[in-house]
């Protein structure tokens, strides 16, 4: 039995005073906040530890198939709460920490996020960790232990400005477990030679190699009160003592340490890009040595390796799995190729993310070849293999469009399709559109692989985690079973006409919004009317997702109060969240543009506070806890087609906003569980994108010259309306304009404007509003990631 079912309030006051002891040498009276979250963190990590070591045990001993997720970013934020809460033990650990006089709060805030993620893509994949251990399935992370997370976002004279941000305390991360045992060895660089053996075989021969050494830190990810715990395992680099001979100079050593410094090194270079392709082998060749040495012991057939392993490649960055797998099958352990590629194409299976091409990755063949020559070799062969099996079997255009080398490029999405016998869209949109437009010579080759997965969220941390008092609220109303089966909360169907249950979840907003607004005054000094509506957009900053629109909407209402000082609107606050690429230049403006126009508004008196903007600086997933429970309006609107899923529509939904949105992604799948009503859509749907595309008509210079309304708004950007915009304002008005607005800013503008003057109107109506937001929580059940996780599991993993 789990040790946390028989903690006491005695006992965890004990341990935990204990461990302030070893590890501090102090008193609970004289610790720190740092101090006592460490004690804290440390003492779960004792109580769990048994559960997880039996895990892993039973996984060797019962021989049980595991799925291993591989990924570039994993964004976790803080895992403390969210720890005990699986753990069953919140409550409790709360109420002992408040008998010796401390909040558990202050040791919540004194963890650091852990960003070793960008966004959307990396959240999900922190989900997932929360989700596998949840559902039971042996389903275990793979990814990098950088140095310095995603980023510190400052922002000074409205600019973006760029800090490193140093996540890891001088020991380290008090979750994760180094693990030197487990340590192997990865080589880059130098020559390969094919020799003859006495078989008639090949062997490879390394000449002149790079040796690293790959050092793996297990983190514990603790299911939902289930005692199940499975392991997110990230590797660093260090130089091996054996090979220290090959870096004598401190600079050769730093350029050792920089593969496991940041996320995304600036590829503008070769040198950076060397980096990101060095990255990409060094995760991927110790993740599948490790795999397969730990399959090897099971003493199975190397040939039947499918039946106990799966490996997910979340987007293209961890595709070479698929010949890293190939060569340890066929060099190390001497297979036939036909049976590895056999086993291995068994094994492999991919989800894409977008269908932007700037996210399909592309190698030089050269420098691949440079830094991973064997690899470079194996995919050679394995293209050459493609292409000979669909020769005179469809058309040489589909061959030319889907083999993997092309150009003397390496597309990884093609290895990824071809190597592996899934591939997944993130929505029901997203994967027709895969099929139809994106892949759709791949899937006329492989039509079976093709199947959708659409995202979800790890409710437990957007509800009871993030959002105390609707929790609370919800277990008055509909009693607590929603804590642990999310699909109970649509019993609060029963209520949304009720007034008395509208009124309390319009007060629990209103105090969310009150702590956001005190947020907002804290780090800001800018005071919130929490009436006004709060409306939110956070994410990515990126033009598909049309931040801009956004802000053309802010210019027009700032514009309707100079004109007239009477006018009476429904009070709005703005805000906006969003880290730019560093090298992204448009999406740099666009910040530069908020916050200036916030500058602008914010200050104006006369608007009479109708109208705010605010900029969260560094958002991220602890700020996301904070915004997404107080906002009114989730702000969804991306170009249709664009936006693969979206995931904090979801959250946003969870706590009771009312989604402002295209008909992209999972807003369609939104708009399906709660109906027309309480969801507000607007602009183009994706087929009347692509009859654009296909018609070649769009013309936005003319939509410009023909809406005085509009025109007035393009051209605040270079009137001199935003102050100390001038050059930014000419590079947005050129993209909409000259440009020919690629996103499609400006057909989707009045029908934007015109479902925010009917949302104004709705809030009035307190009461339709709640029922709306009610509507919403009742149905968000269905966006779990326990329920997408258990089809990757069944559907694709065969794991459950
Ligand atoms: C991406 C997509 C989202 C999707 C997410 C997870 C890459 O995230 O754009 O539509 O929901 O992956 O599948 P993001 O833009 O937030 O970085």
């Amino acid at each position: 039995m789990a040790i946390v079912m028989q903690l006491t309030k005695e006992k965890i006051i004990q341990d935990f005073k204990m461990q302030l002891h070893e590890d501090f040498m102090i008193q609970n009276d004289e610790a720190t906040a740092d101090e006592r979250f460490i004690a804290l963190a440390k003492l779960v990590k004792c109580y769990v530890m048994p559960d997880w070591l039996r895990g892993r045990d039973e996984i060797v001993k019962e021989q049980k198939k595991t799925a291993y997720y591989f990924s570039i970013e994993f964004l976790p934020g803080k895992m403390l709460q969210t720890n005990l809460l699986n753990l069953g033990i919140y409550d409790l650990v709360q109420e002992a920490l408040r008998e010796i006089g401390v909040d558990l709060m202050d040791l919540v805030d004194a963890e650091r996020d852990m960003a070793l993620g960008n966004g959307g893509l990396g959240r999900l994949a922190s989900c997932f960790m929360d989700s596998l251990p949840t559902i039971g399935a042996p389903g275990f992370g793979n990814g990098i232990r950088y140095k310095y997370g995603l980023f510190k976002q400052k922002i000074v004279n409205g600019y973006q400005v760029e800090l490193p941000d140093a996540w890891l305390s001088s020991d380290g991360n008090v979750w994760e477990t180094k693990k030197p045992h487990s340590a192997v060895d990865v080589k880059i660089y130098g020559n390969v030679y094919l020799v003859p053996q006495e078989s008639g075989d090949l062997k490879p021969v390394y000449e002149n190699v790079k040796t690293l050494r790959a050092v793996p830190y297990d983190m514990m990810q603790i299911g939902f009160k289930n005692d199940v715990v499975n392991n997110l395992r990230l590797w660093d680099v260090e130089i091996p003592e054996k090979y220290e001979l090959d870096y004598p100079t401190l600079a050769d050593r730093r350029r050792i340490e920089d593969i496991t410094s940041v996320l995304y090194p600036d590829d503008a270079t070769r040198e950076g890009q060397s980096l990101r392709l060095i990255q990409e082998y060094f995760m991927v060749s110790a993740g599948l040595q490790t795999i397969v040495a730990s399959y090897a012991k099971m003493g199975l057939p190397m040939a039947k390796i499918h039946e106990k392993i799966a490996v997910h490649i979340n987007d293209t960055h961890p595709a070479m799995a698929v010949p890293e797998l190939m060569r340890i099958l066929v060099d190390e352990y001497e297979l036939d190729w036909d049976d590895a590629w056999a086993t291995t194409t068994q094994v492999m299976s991919y989800t894409n993310h977008t269908i932007l091409s700037e996210a399909l990755e592309k190698w030089d063949a050269g420098l691949f070849k440079e830094i991973v020559p064997r690899i470079h070799q194996i995919v050679g062969e394995i293209d050459r293999q493609f292409v000979k099996t669909w020769a005179g079997k469809v058309d040489t255009a589909v061959i030319d469009h889907t083999r993997i080398i092309q150009n003397n490029q390496i597309h990884m999405a093609n290895l990824s399709i071809i190597g592996g016998h899934s591939v997944n869209g993130v929505a029901k949109l997203h994967t027709e559109l895969l099929i139809e437009d994106v892949l759709k010579d791949f899937y006329l080759l492989y039509p079976e692989k093709f199947n959708n997965k659409t995202n979800g969220i790890a409710q437990r941390r957007w509800s009871q985690i993030a959002n105390p008092s609707m929790s609370a609220l919800l277990d008055k109303q509909i009693g607590d079973g929603w804590r642990s089966n999310i699909h109970e909360l649509l019993k609060l169907e029963d209520f949304l006409e009720d007034a008395t249950v509208q009124l309390d979840f319009y007060q629990v907003k209103q105090a969310n919004k009150q702590r956001l607004a005190d947020y907002v005054k804290k780090t800001q000094g800018i005071d919130l009317p929490i009436h006004a509506i709060f409306d939110v957009q956070v994410k990515r900053l990126h033009a598909y997702k049309r931040q801009l629109l956004n802000v053309m909407h802010i210019i027009k209402l700032y514009q309707d109060l100079k004109d007239n000082a009477a006018l009476e609107i429904t009070p709005r606050v703005f805000f906006f969240g969003a880290k730019a690429a560093p090298g992204y230049h448009f999406a740099k403006s666009v910040i530069k543009i908020i916050n200036e126009l916030a500058n602008l508004i914010n200050n104006d008196a006369r608007l009479r506070d109708q109208l705010k903007v605010v900029f969260l600086e560094n958002y991220n997933v602890s700020l996301a806890e904070l915004i997404i429970p107080a906002a009114d309006v989730s702000e969804q609107i991306s170009t249709a087609g664009k936006e693969a899923s979206g995931t904090s529509n979801m959250k946003f939904m969870m706590n009771g906003a009312l989604t402002l949105a295209t008909l992209d992604g999972a807003n369609i799948e939104i708009k399906d569980a709660v109906g027309e009503d309480n969801i507000v859509i607007f602009g183009m749907d994706k087929d009347a994108v692509y009859a654009h595309y296909t018609r070649h008509d769009y013309n936005s210079r003319y939509i410009y010259e023909t809406n005085p309304r509009l025109k007035r708004v393009v051209d605040a950007f270079i009137d001199g309306t935003i102050p100390n915009t001038h050059y930014e304002g000419h590079e947005i008005w050129d993209a909409l304009i000259s440009y020919n607005d690629e996103y499609f800013l400006l057909e989707d503008f009045e029908d934007y404007v015109a479902k925010q003057a009917y949302i104004s109107e709705l809030y009035k109506d307190k009461n339709t509003w709640q029922s709306k937001a009610m509507k919403n929580i009742a149905n968000s059940g269905r966006f779990t990631s326990d329920d997408t996780i258990e089809l990757y599991a069944r559907e694709i993993w065969g794991i459950l």
